[in-house]
């Protein structure tokens, strides 16, 4: 069979042989009685991690962000957000189903909305008005091509919030890469929000699970959602420790990640395509098709029949996520292929 190179994701990767070892030799017990040692160690790392007092390990950063929406808000609120954000294009509608509440979306540029902006959109308390509740971030941004969402900005957004005595809560699946290509620690951006949602089953590698941050009120009241979304789980330890060796041995190597997205951004370019180079800091390729006169599901079929896999975001627009699975073989491959369907 073809050697694949799947770009479509970095959920994508399979856990490693070491990773397995630690699963297989990991301390378990009943996590909804609090006594898994694996998990509980998990939890309390990340907490120390992000400079918070209280961590939860949920299955999906789905249930992660939703259980924080639920935590923060009333239904009938509203929460502020980029308008490509993942909460508002790909959960499902579940702020609405789960929470009761409606998002306010604002058109970003790459993924960043202004403090400036953010605050023109704040309602007033006013009967008319649904209540400005939370504001919610992504960083870095999907949608964007895991752009970096600036520190400085997040900063004047917190002051703001504090002004209207609004929740801000960070969707950072991607916080790690955001950390690796900047350098600024997950404290420092976390010190920001009122909670924050982490994914070790994306660029970290593991197999399955998120993880949600804040103080001990917020989660002890995060607690109660997961369970009644069904989220908890019994002897988690196999994945906690799958977790805890992704902390220990698979944060600094997404480095190579955003090194082989960069040099997959300037073959794309070379060839025709429009990628902004700008966003493309971490391990997203976000290339527009347009100005090689190609759609991007044609570009995409074309790719997958010399065994290139991607996702076509819009019309035009085709996404390429590089992760632990990809190395410089897998690099030559596809650029390869793009060579051969673009040029
Ligand atoms: N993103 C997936 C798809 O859902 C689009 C991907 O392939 O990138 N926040 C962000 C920023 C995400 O990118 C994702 C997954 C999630 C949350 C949800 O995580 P899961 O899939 O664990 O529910």
């Amino acid at each position: 069979m073809n050697h694949v190179v799947d770009l479509r994701s970095d959920t994508l990767t399979r856990p490693t042989a070491a990773m397995r070892q630690a699963m297989a030799d990991a301390p378990v017990g009943d996590d909804v009685f609090g006594e898994d040692p694996t998990m509980n160690e998990l939890q309390r790392r990340v907490a120390e991690l992000c400079g918070k007092e209280a961590a939860l390990f949920v299955p999906s950063g789905t249930m992660s962000n939703q259980i924080a929406i639920n935590a923060h808000t009333q239904p009938g609120d509203e929460i502020i957000c980029e308008y490509g954000c993942h909460i508002f294009n790909y959960e499902g509608g579940a702020p609405a189903l789960l929470s009761g509440v409606q998002l306010h979306p604002l058109h970003g540029q790459r993924g960043v909305i202004t403090a400036e902006h953010i605050q023109t959109a704040i309602r007033p308390k006013d009967h008319h008005f649904a209540q400005t509740r939370l504001i919610e971030i992504e960083n870095t941004h999907n949608r964007a091509g895991g752009a970096v969402f600036p520190l400085d900005e997040i900063q004047k957004i917190r002051s703001l919030a504090d002004e209207h005595d609004l929740k801000m809560h960070l969707d950072g699946a991607r916080l790690w890469n955001a950390y690796v290509a900047t350098g600024i620690s997950l404290k420092e951006w976390s010190v920001c929000f009122d909670s924050i949602s982490l994914c070790f089953s994306k660029g970290l590698g593991a197999p399955i699970g998120s993880i949600l941050v804040g103080s001990a009120e917020f989660i002890d009241c995060a607690h109660r959602y997961r369970k009644i979304y069904g989220g908890g789980m019994r002897q988690v330890g196999v994945i906690a420790a799958a977790a805890l060796y992704a902390l220990d041995c698979h944060i600094e190597r997404l480095a190579e990640d955003h090194k082989r997205a960069h040099q997959l951004a300037l073959k794309l370019i070379e060839l025709g395509a429009y990628v902004d180079l700008e966003a493309t800091q971490t391990n997203i390729v976000i290339a527009d098709c347009k100005g090689c006169g190609r759609i991007s599901s044609e570009v995409n079929s074309e790719l997958a029949r010399h065994n290139v896999l991607a996702i076509p975001v819009s019309p035009s627009r085709i996404r390429f996520v590089t992760h632990l699975d990809i190395d410089d073989d897998d690099l030559a491959v596809a650029m390869n292929a793009f060579e051969c369907v673009l040029s």
